[in-house]
């Protein structure tokens, strides 16, 4: 008989087994419906049983997830079980790097994380159809076995290239998860690879056609700035950690008191966090915005062309490259003497942007007369159909201007972290070379055959072999709720004639987790054994967190090194994936690597339940991007073919003359304003959906992860951000239930009817989990029911914050 995962939770644990668990956590036993399941499940306080006179002990972790930021966690613990969690003491938070790594509203709550009733307790497998969310609870050995002859039996009858190890980031390990999986696959013959992230794919691609490397100068350089220009870039909800780059920018703008001007169609926290005046743009045109200001430079006389000509080639026709044609540079584009023969006027930029040519026009004059204008962009304005070219707009601010290479200046780019160095278990070698980009995993599961090199960026082969087979989701969301189109991939998923077999391994029971036909429960960051570093948004500030089970491991959860051994062992290859270590090992070796370099480090007997072991600061010299470049170009070239700057790239006009694109799509040499699909600009598909709909990363949440966790539902709920203009046209007030629509679904959530949002947009939080109720409207309230799967022109990455929409009170 079919049980529903109710049964496996409620009434199939034996009464013993029953009574200790909900001794141990107390929430053990809450019953989980199965149909309220991905929606707020309700919780129990964990009750502290058992002992009389049981003493708080402190033990030490970390937040694993993927916000960029990696925050220690004191964990106050009595009886095995957590009472609270408390940031880690410091040494001196008067100064920067002795200071306090504290976490966020989400870290501090992540107790109800490990006590969730979604918690996935042993391994299941599924018995139902494929996504209905019913399983029956099997052995550890079972699990091992059946996985090791999916493995097998997929490979040789489709080729390791059907084996694929989806985008996911919801912990970032470094002795198990990832590092595991992808060394268990490599040791059976390798998987097909992606390329790009769902964070970073626009501006990953479309960065080296025109400076060369992604660069940019730490936030600490602001001390240093008189001006500071972000476009799209929310850091006080974006990396929100003591460890992180909001701290680093906070620090720095007391020092140097700097004027912030934010562009984004939000008024975010940012804007109030950093006292910056707010330039509400509509979404997609900051590519019209610099054309724009750049417009004003040139009829301002403001620029120093010499100097513009010594760093970049295809600002004007003297440094054009011999195979472009004439009036192809980015000045004649500007002036309307190329294609177009449009003007870029800041009155043509302000129908475009929304904003008001007058301040356009002021901004360019602000940034020309700056001293030093740090320059820098999120990665909101990318996440679009015409991201690459909001991208490269954004980069040539800096070299046209002047402010890169100095104290006190950027390169457009947002900062990743200088990283401690904390080693990882090794990967192996895939050798399967062919890769697809991350967000087409979809497509090459259900039309494999069209996604080629030329038409949906296929590298290192011609065409794929037979699409995906065997999907591995390890501590990720984006098999369903994260990736888009919820609605088509629940039924590219559900056909099982298509991929034949779907491994999931996570902590709860998600959406994504109930399309598993194997699912796997793995500890919770609270309950594992890791050394980590520094995570890759934490700017010059950079350190090394020794984390450890805080309680015991519950249930039948497992670190995924030791699901993987068994795997191994299956395949006769246990050896050579463990090479004879335990993970714990594996972290003892990490340790005397980093130790051997780093001789003032305690052993490692005393370092392990040190928590934060070590805290250092960047120097200087790595801290501003571009300073050799700047000093002597020629010595110093980027890597771009010309060693300059490429405004105009001979390389992306080639591309332009060879791949298949669509009628509305575009890939230009220079960075000209593309109108995007799906924007205020496509007037055809505006006069259904008249209103552009953006996501947003929300404090609320990391991604999908921290969503089940009611306190934090309660503190920052789950509203769509409508301006009063919008609002009032469609009779919608403040806390009203509204329904949001477009071709691909419809989603149900509460409104918000504020001005922090520019009039013809409106904004969803998104991460929400889905859930659909009978007449398939997500009442959840996932962004993702409405996004697409179509993807921007060069990078082939996802445009999930471009989208039109009609809005409805219900
Ligand atoms: N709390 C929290 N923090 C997180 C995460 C999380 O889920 N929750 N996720 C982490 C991850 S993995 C990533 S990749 C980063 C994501 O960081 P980002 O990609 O930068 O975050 P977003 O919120 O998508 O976008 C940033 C801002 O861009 C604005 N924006 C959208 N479209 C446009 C546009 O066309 N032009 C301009 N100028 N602005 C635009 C949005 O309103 C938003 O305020 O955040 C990380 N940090
Ligand atoms: N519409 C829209 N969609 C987006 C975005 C957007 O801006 N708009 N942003 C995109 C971006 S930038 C990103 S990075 C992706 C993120 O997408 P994902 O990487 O899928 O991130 P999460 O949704 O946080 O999912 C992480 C999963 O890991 C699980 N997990 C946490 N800890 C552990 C652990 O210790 N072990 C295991 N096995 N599992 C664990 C969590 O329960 C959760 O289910 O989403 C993308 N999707
Ligand atoms: S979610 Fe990010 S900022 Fe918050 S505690 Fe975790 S690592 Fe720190
Ligand atoms: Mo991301």
């Amino acid at each position: 008989m079919s049980k529903t995962i109710d049964d496996l939770l409620v009434r199939d644990i034996s009464r013993r087994s029953l009574l200790k668990n909900s001794v141990k956590t107390g929430v053990a036993i809450t019953a989980v419906s199965s149909a309220t399941l991905p929606f707020v499940s309700v919780q129990a306080e964990p009750t502290v049983a058992g002992t009389p006179g049981a003493k708080e002990t402190v033990r030490h972790s970390a937040c694993l997830v993927n916000c960029g930021s990696r925050c220690a966690l004191k964990v106050i613990v009595k009886d095995d079980t957590i009472v609270r969690i408390e940031p880690e003491d410091c040494k001196n938070d008067d100064v920067f790097g002795e200071h306090q790594i504290r976490p966020c509203l989400r870290g501090r709550a992540s107790r109800w994380r490990v006590y969730s009733p979604d918690r996935l307790k042993y391994p299941l497998q599924r018995v139902g159809k494929r996504g209905e969310g019913k399983f029956k609870r099997i052995s550890w050995q079972e699990a091992s076995s059946i996985i090791a002859k999916e493995l097998t039996r997929i490979t040789e009858k489709y080729g390791n290239e059907s084996i694929y190890y989806n985008y996911q980031s919801g912990a970032y390990y470094h002795t198990q998860g990832t590092n595991a999986w992808k060394r268990l696959l490599n040791l059976n013959g390798g998987f097909l690879k992606y390329y790009n992230t769902y964070s970073t794919a626009q501006i990953s691609v479309a960065t080296p056609y025109t400076q060369g490397t992604y660069v940019a100068s730490h936030f600490d350089q602001v001390k240093n700035s008189d001006l500071v220009v972000f476009f799209g870039m929310n850091l006080s909800e974006t990396r929100m950690s003591g460890g992180g780059q909001v701290e680093e920018l906070r620090r720095a703008l007391e020092q140097s008191q700097a004027k912030v001007i934010i562009i984004d169609p939000r008024y975010t926290d940012s804007v109030i966090g950093e006292h910056a005046e707010w330039l509400a743009i509509k979404p997609t045109t900051d590519g019209a915005l610099v054309a724009g200001i750049v417009h004003t430079l040139i009829n301002e006389n403001l620029l120093d062309e010499a100097m513009i000509n010594r760093y970049c080639v295809g600002f004007d026709s003297q440094t054009l490259p011999e195979s472009a044609p004439a009036n192809a540079g980015y000045k004649d584009y500007i002036l309307g003497l190329g294609d177009d023969k449009t003007e870029k006027t800041p009155e043509w930029a302000a129908k475009v942007t929304g904003l008001p040519a007058v301040r356009i026009r002021q901004l360019a004059r602000e940034i020309a007369n700056a001293k030093a204008c740090y320059i820098a962009q999120g990665w909101g304005p990318q996440r679009h159909a015409n991201g690459e070219q909001t991208v490269r707009a954004i980069q040539l601010l800096p070299s046209l201007t002047g402010h890169f290479g100095r104290p006190g200046t950027n390169t457009g780019n947002w900062p990743y972290a200088t990283s401690y160095g904390v080693p990882k278990l090794p990967e192996g070698t895939n050798p399967i070379k062919t890769a697809i980009p991350c967000y087409l995993w979809t497509t090459a599961i259900d039309t494999p055959e069209t996604i080629t090199p030329t038409k949906l960026g296929l590298r290192d082969a011609d065409k794929l072999k037979t699409g995906i087979k065997f999907m591995l989701n390890q501590a990720g969301n984006a098999l369903l709720n994260q990736h888009g189109d919820v609605n088509r991939t629940k039924e590219i998923l559900a056909d099982e004639s298509k991929c034949e077999f779907i491994l999931v391994i996570d902590n709860h029971m998600t959406p994504s987790a109930r399309f598993a036909d194997i699912l796997l429960p793995e500890t919770s960051y609270l309950e594992a054994n890791d050394l980590v570093d520094n995570s890759y948004a934490s700017g010059s500030h950079n350190y090394m967190i020794a984390i450890q089970p805080v309680v015991t491991p519950m249930w039948e959860v497992r670190s995924t090194y030791d699901m993987c051994a068994d795997i191994a062992e299956n395949l006769g290859k246990r050896q050579e994936f463990t090479q004879g270590l335990t993970q714990m090992q594996w972290i003892e070796k990490n340790y005397a690597e980093v130790k051997s370099k780093r001789t003032y480090l305690p052993e490692w007997s005393v370092a392990k339940d040190m928590g934060v072991i070590d805290q250092q600061i960047a120097t200087e010299k790595q801290s501003i991007a571009l300073a050799d470049f700047r000093r002597d170009p020629d010595a110093n070239p980027i890597k771009t073919p010309s060693g300059k700057v490429e405004i105009y790239s001979a390389r992306l006009a080639d591309i332009a003359s060879k791949w298949e694109l669509d009628s509305d799509e575009k890939i230009t040499a220079i960075p000209e304003f593309c109108p995007s699909w799906e924007s205020h600009l496509d007037t055809k598909a505006l006069e259904k959906y008249p209103l552009q709909m953006i996501g947003f990363h929300t404090k609320g949440r990391t991604h999908s992860t921290y969503h089940p966790i009611a306190q934090l539902r309660e503190a920052v709920p789950d509203e769509i951000w409508i301006n009063p203009i919008d609002a009032a046209a469609r009779g919608i007030q403040s806390r009203d239930r509204i329904q949001v629509r477009n071709d691909r679904g419809i989603i149900e959530i509460h409104a918000k009817v504020t001005n922090r949002i520019a009039p013809g947009v409106v904004a969803v939080p998104q991460g929400a989990w889905t859930q659909s109720n009978n007449e398939g409207v997500d009442i959840g309230g996932c962004i993702n029911t409405l996004t697409t799967l179509r993807t921007s022109p060069l990078a082939k990455g996802n445009p999930q914050h471009t989208n039109l929409v009609e809005i409805k009170r219900i």
